[in-house]
Order: structure tokens, then sequence, then C-alpha cells
């Protein structure tokens, strides 16, 4: 068995951002737009009139203050509501491959070796843009690497899944580095008219090589990966290949991502916390020493309340890293950003831990050490 170590991370940001105010300007404007229209109905109680958004209760309730997006036209407009992205041709490289194909490069170029080198591509998020052929093919194929590579779906936990996998093929021997990438466009999938969720999503991609211990210079030691999931329909998207066999749900909301946001919440954080707490025991480490936690980004509450159940006290900003103020929920590139973008400081033998979850639910528990 080859233990395995994290040996670069790299980071795709989109060019256009959308912050709360011009947001919840969209909204509102749809909103009247859709009461004003359907007025009749509304005044007939057949049709409920839609309520407005506020900056307040965005910031208050998530911590979200601004996201990135691929197309900001179409999701501030509101007659459209949703990012206006061309179809591109068979002979194009799509535009999932092309973020992720951005995010490696990233981390390619931080490693410091040549692409050759990787056996084997993971691309690991919340929805793939086609059924086949396999993104991370493309994405193989774009860079030059040989091998294999195939998608995987965990939602919000994409990345720590990926992350796992990649440790194992190195430990068997079936790969001597292996890139896992996590290009998220949930501006596809996020329901923009919808007042409890259109603010939580924001597009990124990130990567992550993953490579033997013993061939690596510098970079991070995993040194434990644990997984999870417990089914729940709390989060849910029924989009899929079986939905035009259903005539007449083609357009229905669950098409797209909903959730019982509470309900999330109060059982993803106890699921969570457990589960951090229980694999650094079996793992030796003492979890109140962490020095850094490198959690999902989805809600700065349930990550304040983790942090403090991990940690045992309220943990500081640079204990508990937050970037969801930015980038929102950027689905599985979450934990990997703050990551990226927070580790700097790390002396060789400090410890901290990478943890994300989700849909399913989900959750994924890294712990590294700098090597
Ligand atoms: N503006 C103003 N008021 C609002 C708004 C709004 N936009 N939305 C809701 N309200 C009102 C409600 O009507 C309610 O009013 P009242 O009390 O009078 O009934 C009040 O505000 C409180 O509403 P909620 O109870 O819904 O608000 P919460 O405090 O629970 O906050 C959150 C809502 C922010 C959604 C919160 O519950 C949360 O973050 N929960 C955790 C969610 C989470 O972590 N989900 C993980 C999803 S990630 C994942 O795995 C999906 C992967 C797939 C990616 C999908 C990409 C698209």
């Amino acid at each position: 068995m080859h233990a395995a170590v994290i040996a670069a991370t790299g980071l795709f940001t989109p060019a256009e951002r959308v912050t709360n105010a011009e947001l919840v300007e969209a909204f509102n404007a749809f909103v009247e737009i859709h009461n004003v229209r359907h007025a009749d109905a509304i005044a007939a109680g057949e049709m409920e009139a839609l309520a407005p958004s506020s900056v307040e209760f965005i910031e208050k309730a998530s911590g979200i203050k601004s996201r990135y997006v691929m197309n900001r036209s179409g999701v501030v407009d509101p007659e459209v509501m949703h990012p206006l992205i061309p179809e591109r041709s068979n002979d194009e490289l799509s535009v999932m491959a092309e973020i992720g194909v951005a995010a490696a490069k990233d981390a390619i170029a931080r490693w410091g070796k040549d692409a050759s080198q990787i056996d084997a591509v993971v691309c690991a998020a919340s929805n793939m843009q086609r059924a086949y052929p396999a993104m991370a093919i493309e994405i193989q194929q774009a860079l030059g690497i040989e091998g294999f590579g195939f998608d995987m779906n965990v939602a919000c936990s994409s990345a720590t899944f990926g992350i796992k996998t990649a440790a194992d093929y190195i430990a068997t021997g079936s790969a001597r580095a292996v890139l896992v990438v996590n290009p998220e466009i949930t501006s596809g999938h996020l329901n923009f008219c919808d007042r409890d969720s259109h603010f939580i999503f924001g597009d990124v991609a990130t990567a992550v090589i993953v490579e033997r211990a013993d061939q690596a210079t510098g970079g991070w030691d995993i040194l434990g990966t644990r997984l999870k999931t417990v089914f729940s329909n709390n989060i849910r998207n029924n989009f899929g290949f079986l939905n035009r066999t259903a005539p007449g749900s083609e357009g229905a909301a669950d098409k797209l991502f909903v959730q019982e946001g509470r309900k999330v919440f109060r059982e993803v954080v106890p699921m969570v916390a457990e589960m951090i707490v229980a694999h650094a025991a079996d793992l030796g480490i003492d979890p109140t020493a962490l020095k850094r936690l490198w959690l999902h980004q989805a809600n700065i509450n349930m990550n304040d309340l983790i942090g403090r159940r991990v940690l045992g006290r309220d943990p500081t900003p640079e204990e508990n890293v937050i970037i969801l103020d930015e980038f929102a929920n950027t689905s599985s590139a979450g934990s990997i950003i703050a990551f990226h973008r927070a580790h700097e400081d790390f002396t060789s033998g400090e410890t901290g831990l990478i943890c994300s979850f989700g849909a399913g639910y989900s959750a994924g528990t890294v712990f590294v050490r700098r090597r």
C-alpha cells in the first residue's frame, strides 16, 4: 500500500459576479412582473402572490454577500432569471470541461510537474452538463493525460469523495498521481425564481492533485479519509433522462434544486460534527488541537456550529475559514477553495481537516498534515 499526499490545488473563478443587492433587485422586479401578470388568478385565489426577497435576510440567514457566475446578464434580467450559456458544437471544448481544465492547469502549474505524470482524472461535481462522454475524459484529452477518467456525482460532497477515490487508487498502485476536478456551474441548476434559495449558490471550479507520497516533494500527507451517506429527500433535484418519459413534468420546480433548508441545517450539523470527532479519534488526532477546518461552504451559521462542536470553543476566523461570503455555496468546490486560499501559514507537522457535506445526505472527511 502506498501513502497519498495532496500535492497541489487549483482554482478557476468566473469573471462575472453578482452581489446580493443586484440579485435581490432582479428577483423583486421579477416578483412585481409576476404578480401583475397573474393579478386575476391571484385575486381569484387560484395562485399565490410572490413575496419579495431581502438583502438583510440573505446575509443574516446565510452569511453570503456575493457570488461568481458564468453569466450575469441572464441572472439579473427579471424577464430571464437564469444564466445564458450558449450551446457549443461537439468540436469545441464544452463549458464545464473548460473551467475544469482552467482549474487543473492552475493546480498542475503549482505542482511543477508535467501533466503526463498523471494517470487518472476524476471529474467530481454536483451536476454534469451531459450524460456522456464523461466530462473527465474530455478534460483528460484536453490536458494530454493518458490512463483513464470518469465522472462522479455526490452533490456537495463530490470533492472529498473524489479525493478518497484518488487516495485509494494511489494506495493500491492503480495510479501514481490522480487529478480530481470539481467544475461547479451551480447557476445552471438553481431556481433564481425561488425566494427560499435564489441566493444560495455560485459558480467556480477547483482541482486537486493527489500523488504517491514516495514521489512527492512537499504537499500534505493524507492521514485518513472517511465517507458517509444517509438517504434524505430534504435536498433534491429530479432533473434526469426519464423526465421526457413523464409528459408534463419538464418545467416543474423540482427539476431544479429544491431543499428543506431548516431540516438540512438541523440534521446535517450533528451528523457531520459527530463524524469528524469519531474519525479524529480513530486516527489518534485530538480535534481540539486542529490548526484549521476547511469546511463545506453552505451557511456561516452551520460552519460556526460545527466548528464549535469539533474544536470545543468558538473558532477564530483563522481556525474556521469562511469564503462563502465572497463565493456563496459552490457545492463540492467550497471546502477546496477554503483550503486553496488559506494554507500557506502551515508549518511541517501541523494538521487540518477538509470536510464536505450536502445532498444525499453525504459527508466526507479528509485529515491532512503539512509535510
Ligand atoms: N428574503 C426574505 N425573507 C425570506 C427569504 C428571502 N429570500 N427566504 C425566506 N424568507 C423568510 C421565510 O419566508 C421565513 O419567513 P417566516 O418566518 O415568516 O415564515 C423566514 O424568512 C425564515 O425562512 P427559513 O426558515 O427558510 O430560513 P432559514 O433561517 O432556515 O435560512 C437557509 C434558510 C439559508 C437556506 C438555511 O436554512 C440553510 O442554509 N440551511 C442549510 C442548507 C444547506 O446547507 N444546504 C445544503 C445544500 S448544498 C447541496 O448538497 C446541494 C448540492 C447540489 C448543488 C445545487 C446547485 C444548484
